[in-house]
């Protein structure tokens, strides 16, 4: 566990995709307002799950105004960002290698999935270069003591693996940016797990939602008889669920319900970090959703 400054209570919020007001309402419907000492801000804490950028072509959001909100709320203590796959793949555009390619390449594909991102910051822009190295400076993981998150699979052998390769607060060395997206290096699957979740061969060939033929298919790592069941909770996001929000398993939250796409609500959880209770049942989590008239 990292030191660092806790309130008593946590919201995990799951992935914005740049949909700006749709944190604003979640916010107002949690009452989490740090201007104002009454409100759930003094004894409550955000944390983002990761995948703040990359908005789909009809729901652009506002790429800017959302960063600039939550890098000021992390910078004031009010939250803690995770790093996602789309700010992961967003350093990995725009890293050179020493031959000169990017270290993710440039193809029309990855353009495609990033390119609101790029158009809003300006490729190239020192607006850009500032957001990089942000996104450089956020954690894979958090161990809050009670609860733990991370983006995609809290796996306890591959985060063991990973730590020679990580800061103190569990970010990214420098020096080993390029290594992430070099697939003859170790850390390149270290990474697919814990920022994409883990894979397995698909009986066939399929085509995803980005038009990429693939050839492995993610699994339910929370409901897999090779990974052994959390002993403290884990809040993830990335999965993109599509029904009302629940808990995966015993141990195992998602606050991804697709905030990206059309009117889907941004989703939170609760979690209190002072009880006392033992017995605590995940299944009583309370969720929260940005759209004040969809109750949980
Ligand atoms: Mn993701």
């Amino acid at each position: 566990m990292i030191e660092i400054q806790l309130k008593e209570r946590l919201y995990f919020i799951g992935d914005i995709h740049a949909q700006y007001n749709k944190l604003t309402d979640l916010l107002k419907v949690i009452n989490f307002d740090t201007n104002d000492s009454n409100s759930m801000s003094a004894g409550g804490q955000l944390v983002f799950i990761g995948d703040l950028i990359d908005s789909v072509p009809k729901n652009d959001g506002d790429h800017l105004a959302l960063l600039n909100k939550v890098k000021s709320l992390v910078e004031n203590n009010h939250a803690f960002c995770l790093l996602g796959n789309h700010e992961f793949n967003a350093v990995g555009w725009a890293t050179q290698k020493e031959n000169g390619e990017w270290a993710r390449p440039h193809s029309d594909n990855n353009r495609k999935q990033h390119n609101a991102f790029l158009e809003a910051v300006e490729e190239g822009s020192m607006e850009h270069k500032r957001w990089i190295s942000w996104f450089k400076s956020l954690p894979l993981f958090i161990d809050f003591g009670t609860v733990k998150a991370i983006h995609a699979c809290w796996d306890e052998d591959v985060i063991e693996q990973i730590k020679p390769y990580l800061n103190a607060n569990n970010s990214l060395k420098e020096i080993h940016w390029v290594d992430a997206f070099d697939k003859t290096h170790e850390l390149f699957n270290l990474c697919e797990t814990l920022l994409k979740g883990p894979e397995r061969k698909a009986d066939k060939p399929f085509t995803d939602k980005t038009g990429k033929v693939r050839t492995q298919k993610r699994i339910e790592w929370w409901a897999d008889s090779e990974y052994k069941e959390p002993i403290v909770p884990i809040v993830i996001g990335h999965y993109t669920l599509n029904c009302l929000p629940k808990v995966l398993s015993n141990k195992v939250v998602c606050v991804d319900y697709n905030a990206a796409k059309g009117d889907n609500p941004l989703v939170c959880c609760k979690f209190e970090l002072m009880s006392t209770d033992r017995s605590f049942i995940i299944s009583e989590i309370p969720f929260y959703s940005s759209h004040k008239l969809l109750v949980i």
